[in-house]
């Protein structure tokens, strides 16, 4: 297992982070030939080769179904779907919703960097009001959408979600490590992650880590 990942992603990206602790995660417990990550599209589809394990694309959106039909083919597997923010909770709700719902036993990693990153920074459904976006400049004025919190009306109670941020990578193992338990018992885990994205926020060192702070005042951090 490398100590970095190849230079895809953008200096000071939230993603690397997410992806070093997963795969060290998997080395240590020794799960690596049994993983398998789909990636939803999105800034996600740059960690093709970013671990040891299998991964492949999917299609923005879709990486939740696609994943439960991996399951169910390969009930031993361990699977993950990596998505941002926009895949899950806008395009891909309705597949996310009903996984919950069914306890499907996948791990779905969530990279909510409250923006449509990888297209140019335009709103997504996790966008705060007043934040500035691509397609509102003058600042997003609508509703903001809690993920964990929705699905824990629907979910199973053994299922396992949680949302963490990427400024504390510790934070992101000890969680991971729990939705992974989660799906070897046989229910549904997701981990949401605020992540760092300096591009679309146009920010750089310090701020980007205000930023999250920011975010973490409105999108509480912790077991859900
Ligand atoms: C069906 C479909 N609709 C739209 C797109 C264009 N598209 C690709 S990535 C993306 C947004 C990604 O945002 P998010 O899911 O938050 O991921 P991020 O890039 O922020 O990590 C969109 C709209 C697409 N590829 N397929
Ligand atoms: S656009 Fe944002 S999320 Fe995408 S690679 Fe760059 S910093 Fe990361
Ligand atoms: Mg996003």
């Amino acid at each position: 297992m490398p100590d970095f990942i190849p230079a895809k992603f953008c200096v000071g990206c939230g993603y690397p982070i997410i992806l070093i602790t997963l795969g060290r995660i998997l080395e240590q417990k020794q799960l690596s030939k049994k993983a398998v990550m789909g990636l939803d599209i999105g800034c996600s589809l740059l960690a093709i080769d970013a671990l040891p394990i299998n991964i492949f694309h999917t299609h923005h959106g879709r990486v939740t179904p696609t994943m439960l039909g991996f399951k169910r083919a390969r009930p031993n597997s361990l699977c993950f779907g990596l998505t941002g923010d926009g895949g899950a909770y806008a395009i891909g709700w309705q597949s996310l919703f009903h996984s919950a719902l069914r306890d499907e036993p996948i791990t779905v990693i969530v990279v909510n960097n409250t923006v449509y990153a990888m297209t140019g920074g335009q709103t997504a459904p996790t966008t705060l009001p007043r934040q500035k976006t691509d397609t509102n400049p003058n600042g997003y004025e609508g509703a903001t959408f809690f993920g964990p919190e929705l699905l824990r009306h629907v979910a199973h109670k053994d299922a396992y979600l949680v949302r963490t941020a990427t400024n504390s990578p510790k934070e992101i193992a000890v969680y991971l490590e729990k939705a992974i338990a989660t799906q070897q018992a046989g229910h549904f885990s997701l981990v949401e992650i605020l992540s760092f994205c300096p591009t679309n926020w146009k920010t750089i060192g310090k701020a980007t880590m205000d930023y999250v702070e920011d975010l973490k005042k409105v999108y509480k951090v912790g077991e859900i």
